[in-house]
């Protein structure tokens, strides 16, 4: 068993894009911009910001936060993605989700430009996604991708089992793998509460992506031996054995389920780690304008 480690890979690829930054500005480039849009002070939300605007500093990214209260109005809200639309020196634009739910998420994502949309949530980036056009590949799907490139895990041919059909990673990393090239070409089944006897399903996968966000629900028994397992889901639970008076989980239930895998990444330090990564990547393709010319 190998680990895919999120904590390397993500340190190595910050010096490669604080390398690139540095070469654009001295090129003449501008300065990329990262804007986020916080609302409320949900916990887990506060952690992934954080970390956000920290990587951002460590490559030379500049980063603006713009806080709300969780009443702020629909409207408000609009009027200030609209301001940041139009702000020239800003590159990419995100509201870290949740949203409250007086305000709809759905809304929020179609009003942000689509050139700045470095989350990729836009239904014109999914949409282009899904054809093969240039778009913002939304981050969590477009670190699993990175992972598996950097430890040239191959995909040609593999039945891959997604496991989850959420519009952020179930539904554009199944599409991604299943595309042309690499990492693509794989048989992709996807699967969700609806699915029966899970089990049949998930033991078939040479890749298994666990993206539903119930902690440590797949078990050893629902794996294949020699199997690549890519656990995306992070659940905060109450303990008394750690400093911060959380733990952390995944989907997957780790210590049974390493022992059978080729590679398997862990809970924290996998994927969550990526994800701000391919943000980091997004936001400086957005700066030197090659999604979008
Ligand atoms: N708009 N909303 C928007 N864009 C996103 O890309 C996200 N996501 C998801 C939630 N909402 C979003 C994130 O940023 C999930 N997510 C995210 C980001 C970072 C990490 C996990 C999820 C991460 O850094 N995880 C660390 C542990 C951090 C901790 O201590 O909690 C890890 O090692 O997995």
């Amino acid at each position: 068993m190998q680990l895919l480690d999120g904590k390397k890979l993500a340190a190595e690829m910050k010096l490669e894009i604080a390398s690139e930054v540095a070469q654009f500005k001295a090129e003449g480039g501008k300065n990329p911009h990262l804007a986020t849009i916080l609302v409320g002070h949900d916990g887990a939300s506060e952690t992934y910001v954080s970390g956000k605007i920290k990587a951002c500093a460590e490559v030379g990214i500049k980063s603006t936060l713009v806080r709300f209260e969780d009443n702020i109005v629909e409207k408000d809200l609009m009027e200030k993605i609209r301001e940041l639309n139009n702000d020239a020196d800003i590159d990419g634009l995100i509201v870290q989700l949740p949203l409250p739910v007086h305000i709809s998420e759905q809304n929020i994502t179609e009003a942000i430009d689509i050139r700045k949309d470095v989350d990729g949530f836009h239904p014109m980036n999914i949409g282009r996604m899904v054809i093969g056009m240039p778009s913002y590949i939304s981050a969590t799907p477009a670190g699993i991708l990175e992972i598996i490139k950097r430890y040239n895990i191959s995909t040609s041919g593999k039945t891959c089992v997604v496991v989850g059909r959420s519009n952020i990673v179930g539904k554009p990393i199944s599409i991604l793998l299943s595309r042309k090239g690499y990492p693509g070409d794989a048989t992709v089944v996807v699967c969700h509460s609806k699915t029966q006897n899970l089990k049949d399903v998930t033991i078939q996968a040479d890749i298994l992506i666990a993206a539903l966000g119930q902690p440590e629900f797949i078990k050893a028994d629902m794996v294949k031996e020699g199997a690549v397992v890519i656990d995306v889901g992070i659940t905060r639970i109450r303990s008394e054995l750690t400093k911060s008076g959380w733990k952390l989980l995944g989907d997957v239930k780790f210590d049974e389920v390493a022992p059978k895998c080729s590679y398997i990444t862990p809970v924290p330090g996998g994927v969550g780690l990526l994800t701000v990564i391919a943000l980091l990547k997004n936001t400086v393709l957005s700066a030197k304008r090659i999604i979008y010319p």
